[in-house]
């Protein structure tokens, strides 16, 4: 078997509200999504958590807490991915918009599921009730959910 690509996936949860960021570029164009990517070489999946979201909202999370363990499983790719989410319960500094993200609030009652990733319904409540997760997801043509299975830990 293929070991897993590693990634971070990272979501303010601070006074009723979350901080997502429309994706501008690459994978996932056009939803909204927490702020992460690939951890690289010789960092944590902490750092590389930290690194991502100043990299695409300029901002430092503050108070973080690894919540959920997410596998997904596309048809068109070799390996899986094993994206790794974390709560922070703070920011410092005001949120940018960068080249790959444009930053914006929502009252977690308006979190818009219908432009996110198809797998997010099945796992945010969970996140946002301060609960730890995992799940697995099989996707196919990178869009479409075929399977999904979430546990709370
Ligand atoms: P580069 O190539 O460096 O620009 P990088 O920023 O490292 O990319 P990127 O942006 O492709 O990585 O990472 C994908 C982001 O999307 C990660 O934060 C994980 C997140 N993600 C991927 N699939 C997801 C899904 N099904 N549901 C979800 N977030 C997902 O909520
Ligand atoms: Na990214
Ligand atoms: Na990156």
């Amino acid at each position: 078997t293929v070991p897993p690509k590693l990634l971070t996936l990272l979501i303010v949860h601070k006074l009723g509200r979350v901080l997502l960021g429309r994706k501008k570029r690459g994978f996932g164009e056009g939803y909204y999504n927490g702020f992460g990517g690939k951890v690289e070489p010789g960092e944590t999946i902490e750092e590389a958590a930290i690194r991502e979201m100043r990299e695409e909202a300029g901002v430092d999370p503050v108070g973080l807490e690894c919540r959920g363990l997410l596998t997904f499983h596309f048809d068109d790719q070799e390996r899986p991915w094993e994206v790794h989410v974390y709560h922070a319960a703070d920011i410092r500094g005001e949120p940018c918009e960068t080249d790959e993200m444009a930053p914006v609030w929502f009252a977690v009652d308006d979190i818009p599921f219908d432009r996110m990733w198809a797998d997010d319904p099945h796992w945010y409540p969970i996140f946002l009730q301060g609960k730890k997760f995992k799940g697995t997801f099989h996707f196919q043509n990178t869009h479409t959910m075929t399977s999904h299975a979430v546990q709370v830990l």
